[in-house]
């Protein structure tokens, strides 16, 4: 047996790893099969690294969370040279002597895997960056994944789970012949597969792996080039696409020949990740509260796509305001259908005058969000310019543009349009989660006059009986609303502003509002100068929170949602689990990867308080360099003390 997992082991490593098979099928198959009948003869004989583990059969029940030991960073985005060229002079300030290495950035689903004694242990996705899922059993199914490495060390190592083009289209020809709906992009379909329950599909979805990091590599190699080239001596897939390079102007005579490159791989990629090459470099160079200084992902520019605009409508938004959307002939732009675009609003039609009936150039916005860039002019026949509608396509009314801003709105206080999308808004996951009240039940219970403002749906338990005689509702379908209705009322105090649609608040700023404002009456009675000195909130934000908050129909929705046990308190750090969570820290001595401003915010951010003395009360004292009386006095009370380095590894990737 022992002998068998090492022939099949090696002869998986030679052809998905190296792509240099190095036996016939037929023998593959035949070891394969003798390993199986001798495992299930022997069960006690079968071992960790057994390749058997590839072929799937266990089906899971879920997937436990992990917390990552360190957490997973993210990526800055450049989309340009001068971009680039800034990235390269924030660095050259700080250091000389420096080299980079340029990777394809691999676009998939970042994985952390941990290797105990140089055998494979776990998998997690990358998760918010500071915890992930376990999915080890669907990672095991990877064939270029060593369940053994070439030498017995423990190893942390991060790298990208991704689906070739070849197996993307097996699996979508497959999905269309047995009716099902495809999957969009290999990306897409990548984060499909690895959270199957079932280990069998997703060994035969044919995910495959490109390891680019190792978990605190300073212990190993000196520098990235030497990170990549142990990775491929230890027996992991290391994509070969890398390069040492010296100076801007040679990376960006790179990413030209990057660009060229990707054309004609077997599987996507969405830029180019730029590295500091020089480990020694990096605490030097420095991390914001996100992502390293000293590294940076270059976006290839997106794919443009002609199409014809066929008409242009009108959505009303949850604040009133009229937002033209062009129609267009669907087409495939990166990877999705695209059908729709917003235009904006009146002045970027004019601005680019486009008109219906028009050829259009799309791309999608950093990717995801569909754009007109521009008419091709030359396929211009008969078409009228624009004119922007007079009055409102919902209600009727008047649409009116106020001085001063580029949007149009419904005059109409009461519009219909407005209404039904403040309270889809409401309900959305991103505000007030009630994940069975969405844009369609919202409509329906609309349209029958069940729901008109906020405060009715929680009303709707008054009409349960009714409801449940609604074609396509039941029993069942009813109470499930009911119950997610209620368990709405637990909401943190953020959603709920948010959730209200009040202009210019998004989900940042409702977070900013509650931490300045932890209640409802607090928040009630700011003041335009008080909002304004908030860091992050303009004059625009704060007069429109003032205004919100001036009208008394708004207020009176507010005191009956208050009668409805709604949570309007903010309590710190809620829901944060993190060691900072609820604790004093004192910060001293003299710090080099962050300011004194980032490392107080982001334990704010993390629930915790930031004191300026050490007493039996402190819970951790941050010391940078040359820390003096406060880290001594912290040593005689038996304060916990951390140094920076151990403080960024426990924000890292947090905000
Ligand atoms: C790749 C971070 C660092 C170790 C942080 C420098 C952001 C996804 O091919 N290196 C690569 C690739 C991704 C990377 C790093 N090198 N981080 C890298 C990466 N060659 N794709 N990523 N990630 C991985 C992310 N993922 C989801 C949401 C936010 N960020």
């Amino acid at each position: 047996m022992t002998e068998l997992i090492e022939i099949i082991n090696q002869a998986n490593y030679d052809y998905h790893t190296m792509d240099a098979p190095s036996i016939s099928d037929q023998q593959y198959d035949q070891f394969l099969k003798e390993l199986i009948s001798l495992e299930a003869k022997y069960p006690e004989y079968k071992t960790e690294d057994s390749p058997t583990e590839k072929i799937g059969g266990v089906v899971l029940s879920g997937f436990d969370k992990v917390t990552h030991r360190v957490p997973m960073m993210s990526l800055s985005n450049v989309f340009n040279s001068e971009e680039l060229q800034q990235f390269d002079e924030r660095i050259k300030k700080v250091v000389t002597d420096y080299s980079f290495v340029t990777e394809l950035k691999i676009d998939g689903l970042a994985v952390s895997l941990t290797y105990e004694k140089g055998l494979f242990v776990r998998a997690a996705t990358r998760g918010n960056g500071v915890v992930g899922e376990d999915v080890t059993k669907n990672v095991k199914t990877i064939k270029s994944l060593p369940l053994r490495l070439s030498e017995p060390i423990d190893i942390e190592v991060r790298g990208e789970i991704y689906m070739p083009h070849k197996s993307f289209n097996q699996v979508n020809r497959q999905r269309l012949s047995n009716d099902e709906a495809l999957f969009a992009n290999p990306r897409n379909a990548a984060a499909g597969t690895i959270r199957q329950l079932d280990t069998k599909v997703v060994a035969s979805r044919n995910l495959d792996l490109f390891i680019y990091t190792i978990v605190n590599a300073e212990q190993y190699v000196k520098t990235q080039k030497e990170a990549l080239e142990y990775l491929s001596k230890l027996g992991f897939k290391v994509n070969q696409n890398y390069q040492l390079v010296f100076g801007i102007g040679a990376l960006i005579n790179q990413i030209e020949d990057y660009d060229r490159l990707r054309k004609a791989l077997a599987y996507d990629t969405d830029g180019v990740v730029i590295k500091v090459n020089e480990f020694d470099l990096y605490a030097t160079i420095g991390y914001t509260s996100k992502f390293p200084k000293w590294a940076t992902a270059y976006k290839f520019q997106a794919e443009q796509v002609e199409t014809v605009l066929t008409d242009i409508t009108f959505q009303i938004g949850r604040t009133g305001v009229v937002t033209p959307v062009a129609e267009l002939e669907p087409v495939l732009v990166s990877g999705s259908t695209v059908a729709r675009a917003t235009l904006h609003n009146e002045d970027y039609i004019v601005a680019k005058d486009i008109r219906i009936g028009d050829t259009v150039l799309v791309h999608k916005a950093g990717e995801i969000i569909p754009e007109v860039i521009e008419v091709v002019l030359s396929k211009r026949t008969h078409q009228q310019p624009f004119k922007m509608i007079e009055v409102c396509p919902v209600c009727g009314k008047p649409v009116i543009r106020k001085e001063g801003e580029a949007d149009h709105y419904c005059s109409n206080p009461s519009c219909p349009g407005k209404n039904i999308n403040i309270l889809i808004h409401f309900s959305s996951r991103v505000a007030m989660d009630i994940d069975t009240l969405g844009e369609k039940v919202v409509e329906t219970f609309h349209d029958l006059g069940y729901l008109n403002t906020i405060t009715d749906i929680y009303l709707l338990k008054n009409f349960s009986e009714e409801l449940k005689e609604l074609p396509g509702f039941g029993e069942k379908k009813v109470e499930n609303l009911l119950v997610a209705i209620e368990n709405s009322k637990l909401q943190t105090f953020d959603k709920l502003i948010f959730g209200l649609g009040i202009k210019h608040v998004g989900a940042k700023v409702a977070k900013i509002l509650v931490k300045n404002y932890p209640s409802m009456e607090l928040l009630e009675k700011a003041t335009f100068e008080e909002l304004n000195s908030i860091p992050d909130i303009g004059e625009m934000i704060a007069q429109s929170i003032v205004s919100y908050f001036a009208d008394p129909i708004n207020l009176e929705l507010i005191e009956e949602l208050k009668s409805f046990g709604l949570c309007m308190t903010y309590e710190k750090g809620e829901q944060i689990e993190h060691p900072f969570n609820n604790k004093t820290i004192v910060l001293t001595g003299k710090l080099q990867i962050f300011t004194r401003d980032q490392a107080s915010d982001l334990i704010e951010k993390l629930g915790g308080k930031v004191s300026s003395s050490v007493s039996s009360k402190t819970d951790f004292v941050v010391a940078g360099e040359d820390a003096g009386s406060k880290l001594k006095k912290a040593n005689e009370l038996g304060v916990k003390v951390i140094d920076e380095q151990t403080f960024k590894v426990m924000v890292d990737g947090l905000y």
